[in-house]
């Protein structure tokens, strides 16, 4: 398999997950869905687990990792979870949509001041942190933004780095730069 040659994976964004992977039934405004999708991706996360891989999810990648740790999921942000904001954004994939608080200690605090914009395009969110894993971001409505694991190589951001690129700025590479260096490191 790929994975067997690679030394780091990152779980990328997608579709919704399905809420029965954390025990829930599915919400009237749960998007769509693809269980084949998320079962790959968690197959793909084990793989990286018995390897001891270092692991980094992004918007669904990043929702993925808390519930393989046993944690749970706003099916739906808006309808959900009080006094939050919109976290579709309606401008393009490069513009930024609200600030978070980057937590002191955190994977993220060397890299980045404590507070920062972030683009955002998801309508589900952790609720619930899974095992093991703490909040690396905050947005102000309490959103988690950004998952650390207490002693794995599991890193999680809900914003989209990757589509902030082309702002040519250092902000967005620096967590990718971040990553890879944490691949290499762990390879040695
Ligand atoms: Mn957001």
């Amino acid at each position: 398999m790929l994975l067997l040659k690679c030394d780091g994976l990152i779980l990328s964004g997608g579709w919704d997950i399905d809420p029965l992977l954390f025990g829930e039934n599915e919400h009237p405004k749960l998007g769509r869905i693809n269980r084949k999708n998320d079962d790959f991706f968690l197959d793909s996360l084990h793989i990286a687990q018995d390897r001891r891989l270092p692991v980094l999810g992004i918007c669904k990648g990043h929702q993925l990792l808390n519930v393989a740790y046993g944690g749970t999921l706003y099916q739906d942000l808006e309808s959900q979870k009080e006094g939050a904001f919109r976290h579709v954004q309606t401008g393009e994939r490069a513009d930024y949509s609200h600030s978070v608080r980057i937590k002191a200690d955190s994977w993220l605090s060397d890299l980045y001041p404590e507070r920062m914009d972030v683009n955002s395009f998801h309508h589900q969110a952790i609720k619930d942190l899974g095992n093991g894993l703490r909040s690396a971001a905050q947005a102000d409505d309490g959103v988690i933004e950004a998952i650390e694991h207490e002693k794995e190589l599991v890193f999680g951001v809900q914003w989209h780095p990757e589509m902030l690129l082309s702002r040519n700025e250092d902000k967005a590479l620096a967590l990718m730069k971040k990553f890879v260096q944490c691949c290499a490191k762990n390879k040695n």
